[in-house]
């Protein structure tokens, strides 16, 4: 076979190969196997010099043509092949923009936050300032500040988780809070104080070694025990309703004296009697007191120029109630199913 007649067979053979390829990534392959540094048309080229003198013209020639016509064909079977990939894959890939979005998650605030803000919410709307303090505290400002020095039985009232024995603890409550206040401001002084506590308590449907409290206090001239009573009977109307009918029962706290605790006609049967209230018509939900003389002399009020009022009550306790809510755990344990029934 002469030089010439082979040229033209490979040219008809990659000719029929690059009208029958059948992606881009095809004529890649032909293009090295036909015109890269090893293909056949490259060889021929190569070997040009071996071939006796007088065919080595025109098989050059031969050989370069179809070299070009080669390129030429490859360049336009790709150009096409190319369109019709990328409209194969706009088509395959396409955005559905008909379909709906996915919804992020939206939060909300914990249902002991949402109380907390609106308990002290009604205070601010009463002229109360809030205050927050330390949650290990010492322990002259959680006992001996209040009128419980280190062998009050009052201390065993409450079971205390120590920091550093005799010197730092948990908070038990949130009074130090108010002890800090007076010792740093004069009289007349409106607080409320929301925040955790902590007792060495054993967790069960009703006790949590951590809760939350909101105390208040309210320190003036003349303030006496009509104003507790005022000021307690307008925020139990506002949280639980202007029907509710309100108790006091005396009892003793080691900070307050004389000292109350207060019910609320049950706001599950409006104080008929059900399993909510226990069949008593009344519900406790605070504890008050006027400040005992002995506290202000600890933070340096003369308790002959002031007297003041305090109450303190559990958020807990408050939002089980008027929720039907039977087990403390269930604020703690942030099962979404449980908190989102409050969003
Ligand atoms: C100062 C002086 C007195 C705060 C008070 C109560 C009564 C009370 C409890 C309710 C349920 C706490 O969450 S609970 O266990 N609190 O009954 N707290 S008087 O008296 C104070 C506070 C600060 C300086």
């Amino acid at each position: 076979m002469s030089s010439l007649e082979e040229i033209g067979n490979i040219k008809k053979e990659a000719l029929k190969k690059i009208e029958t390829a059948g992606s881009t990534s095809d004529l890649d392959d032909l293009k090295i196997a036909y015109l890269g540094r090893k293909g056949k048309i490259t060889s021929v080229l190569k070997n040009l010099s071996s071939l006796p003198k007088e065919e080595r013209p025109k098989a050059g020639q031969a050989a370069n043509k179809a070299k070009q016509d080669l390129e030429k064909n490859i360049a336009e079977k790709t150009k096409s092949l190319s369109l019709d990939e990328l409209t194969q894959q706009v088509e395959t890939q396409a955005l559905d923009t008909s379909l709906p979005g996915r919804l992020p998650q939206i939060g909300g605030a914990h249902i002991l936050t949402q109380i907390t803000e609106e308990i002290v919410g009604i205070f601010i709307s009463l002229g109360y300032k809030v205050a927050e303090g330390p949650e290990v505290e010492l322990d002259w400002y959680n006992f001996e500040a209040l009128n419980m020095p280190p062998e009050h039985p009052a201390r065993s009232l409450q079971d205390t988780l120590y920091v550093k024995t005799g010197e730092a603890v948990l908070r038990t409550h949130t009074s130090p809070v108010q002890i800090r206040i007076m010792e740093e401001q004069k009289p007349p002084v409106y607080i409320v104080a929301p925040g955790r506590v902590f007792r060495r308590d054993v967790t069960d449907p009703t006790h949590s070694p951590m809760f939350h409290q909101i105390e208040g206090f309210a320190v003036d001239r003349d303030v006496n025990f009509s104003h507790l009573i005022g000021t307690l009977e307008a925020f139990i109307h506002q949280l639980f309703g202007k029907e509710r009918r309100v108790r006091l029962r005396p009892h003793y706290f080691p900070y307050t004296e004389p000292s109350a605790e207060v019910d609320v006609s049950c706001i599950a049967c409006k104080g008929d009697s059900c399993r909510v209230c226990g069949g008593t018509g009344w519900l406790e939900i605070l504890g008050c007191g006027m400040i005992d003389p002995h506290v202000f002399k600890n933070v340096g009020y003369d308790p002959e120029e002031y007297t003041g009022f305090a109450f303190g009550m559990g958020v807990e306790r408050i939002a089980m109630l008027r929720y039907g809510i039977n087990d403390i755990r269930l604020f703690f344990e942030n099962d979404l199913r449980f908190l989102r029934q409050f969003t």
